[in-house]
């Protein structure tokens, strides 16, 4: 951490101040972007200095989403989101947002206040345990108990978040702490620049691990990789394609692993797991699964179905104690995965010219079995039933959306849908669902997070109207911010999912699963946001156009779609689909 490694050396502050200035100086001189969360007595002097500052703090409407919107920012650009409650309701509102980013490995700062200590266990207002509450949320708690210690502290929930497999940490801040004042040095304020983005750093697995798997995947016949949201934490985008090219190995993704190459491109064989087009009867027939960043957890392996004991895996992860949770691998490559990728290709290089013939009949099987499925799903993703499909409302999704754009996927059918039928035409964090807890409600502010992420790319986020009743006041926010965000409602007046399950399972006994028929398209209009209401799916693709064409204002796009339970589950017409009770199909 020299000073020659620190370009913000030179803009330190010094001097007497209260340690909500020390906190913002450090968020500034830490190239923080916009921030999210809603003020409290507690952090005032944080708020005030954000503002002297000239930092970029959005109030939110509910804390929960300044947590989804600080989660998907930090998916966009690499860099740690930041978000912020008050003590007690707001500092707890944070706990679903956190656990996403926590089980998703994604670097998050999250600043609550917390009761001033001279008065702590009188029963303050908002008092609560909420350090206890918060703890197992977040990668680390890291509790300021000198305000003196700010900046040191600051640094360290960085170097947390960015390090090994990235998460949130959060600065649990007393008010005397925050109002507190103290004489800082301009040393204090250092930056360690490697821990502003991740990876922080990158270890590479062991070369004698590397050499097992090498000579494994080289005797391979139908080796198959199996990705996971790890490839985008590490960007291991090109060591992944040059991997599956040189060696002709294809590539099958889990939800958060879309994007690790492009969809489109003629080795993706498309998501595995719960729903699949092609990929798990590849899995089924490999005979070496090497697995990447990725935790084999339950939707991706059909509850633990997949893949058949018998076929040898080599897992690479960068946490060496999600090794062997789920299944036991072959050989284990403990490490960064752009590191182990680039080791594996390297490692395999002289004979790549011999494996590629020797695979060419089985990369030949990818585009005859892609046709087949493709013929097979054509009347769903061609359909021109009104209301409309999901399956068309996914073909028309990628047919509008261009190459740059990012569509954020909502935790219930959105994502479920989405990621089995949204391709990708780039490699990249193109497609955000939030696989880490998959809460719904999140595809707005998430959808506000990548917005503000990324400016002047077209943002979509796809809800369900479960997911959207939840966070319709974060419109407001989204208004306010002037997002050019598209937000499709998938309007289904139902708690689709759970109505689906319910009538595959108990005989169409429904309970609590239906919505009221809500028109939200005049809800947007009421709230001064663009809104479309779509029931012909030939007016999905202008009116998708129409909402990206806006570019400083939020336009919803309320698209009634089946109200069939039987036809709700992706790819899956469960009209004809039997569960037995404790099942989990779908
Ligand atoms: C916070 C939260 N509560 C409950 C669930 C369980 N759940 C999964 S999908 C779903 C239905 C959500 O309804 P909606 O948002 O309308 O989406 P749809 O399934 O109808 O497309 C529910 C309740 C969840 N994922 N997250
Ligand atoms: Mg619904």
């Amino acid at each position: 951490m020299t000073t020659a490694a620190d370009p913000a050396a030179r803009n330190r502050p010094e001097g007497h101040m209260n340690g909500g200035r020390a906190l913002a100086e450090m968020l500034r001189l830490s190239g923080a972007g916009p921030m999210f969360g809603m003020g409290g007595f507690q952090l005032l002097p944080f708020y005030d200095a954000l503002s002297r500052l000239g930092l970029r703090h959005f109030l939110i409407n509910d804390e929960r989403c300044g947590a989804f919107a600080a989660d998907a920012y930090a998916r966009v650009t690499n860099r740690p989101g930041i978000c912020d409650g008050t003590l007690g309701p707001g500092a707890t509102n944070l706990v679903t947002g956190l656990v996403e980013s926590l089980n998703g490995g994604i670097p998050v700062v999250a600043i609550a206040g917390d009761t001033n200590r001279a008065h702590s266990w009188k029963n303050m207002t908002q008092e609560c345990r909420q350090a206890e509450i918060l703890k197992p949320a977040v990668k680390e708690l890291i509790r300021v108990e000198q305000t003196s210690r700010i900046p040191e502290l600051t640094r360290r929930a960085f170097a947390i978040a960015t390090s090994g497999r990235p998460g949130p940490v959060l600065l649990d801040v007393p008010e005397d702490v925050c109002h507190g004042s103290h004489d800082f040095t301009a040393e204090d304020f250092a930056i360690d620049p490697t821990t502003l983005s991740i990876p922080a750093r990158r270890i590479r697995p062991d070369r004698a691990d590397i050499e097992r798997a090498a000579r494994l995947i080289a005797a391979a016949k139908r080796p198959l990789l199996l990705v996971g949201g790890g490839i985008h934490l590490s960007q291991g985008y090109a060591a992944l394609q040059a991997l599956a090219e040189a060696q002709s190995i294809p590539v099958a993704h889990t939800m958060s692993g879309k994007g690790g190459i492009p969809c489109t491109h003629p080795l993706n064989v498309g998501l595995f797991g719960r729903y699949a087009r092609i990929a798990n009867e590849l899995i089924e027939a490999s005979d070496c699964l090497i697995v990447v960043g990725c935790k084999l957890g339950e939707i991706a392996t059909k509850r633990y179905a997949l893949p058949p004991r018998h076929i040898p895996i080599i897992h690479l992860e960068i946490v060496a104690e999600e090794i062997g949770r789920c299944f036991t691998p072959e050989v284990a490559l403990w490490g960064d995965a752009r590191a182990g990728l680039e080791d594996l290709a390297e490692t395999l290089a002289d004979n790549a010219a011999r494996h590629r013939s020797a695979r060419a009949d089985y990369v030949a099987e990818i585009p005859r079995r892609m046709a087949a499925w493709e013929e097979e799903a054509s009347p769903r993703l061609n359909s021109r039933d009104r209301p409309v499909h999901m399956a068309r409302l996914c073909r028309e999704l990628n047919r509008a959306l261009p190459a740059d754009a990012i569509l954020v996927a909502d935790g219930g059918f959105a994502g479920h849908w989405t990621g089995l039928l949204y391709d990708t035409k780039k490699s990249g964090r193109h497609f955000i669902p939030d696989r880490g807890f998959a809460s719904i409600g999140y595809g707005l502010p998430g959808g506000i997070g990548a917005a503000m992420a990324a400016p002047g790319t077209p943002v979509v986020a796809l809800t369900g109207d479960g997911g959207f009743n939840m966070m319709l006041g974060e419109l407001e926010t989204a208004r306010r911010a002037g997002l050019g965000l598209t937000i499709v409602v998938v309007n289904n007046a139902a708690s689709g999912y759970v109505k689906a399950l319910q009538h595959a399972m108990m005989g169409g006994r429904y309970q609590s699963a239906d919505l009221s028929e809500m028109d939200y398209a005049a809800i947007a209009r009421a709230m001064g946001v663009g809104s479309i209401r779509v029931e012909d799916p030939e007016q999905l693709g202008p009116a998708l156009a129409q909402g990206m064409a806006e570019r400083d204002r939020p336009t919803v796009l309320d698209v009634i779609v089946t109200r069939d339970p039987g036809q709700m589950l992706p790819a899956v017409d469960n009209r004809t689909l039997e569960i037995k009770q404790g099942d989990r199909v779908a």
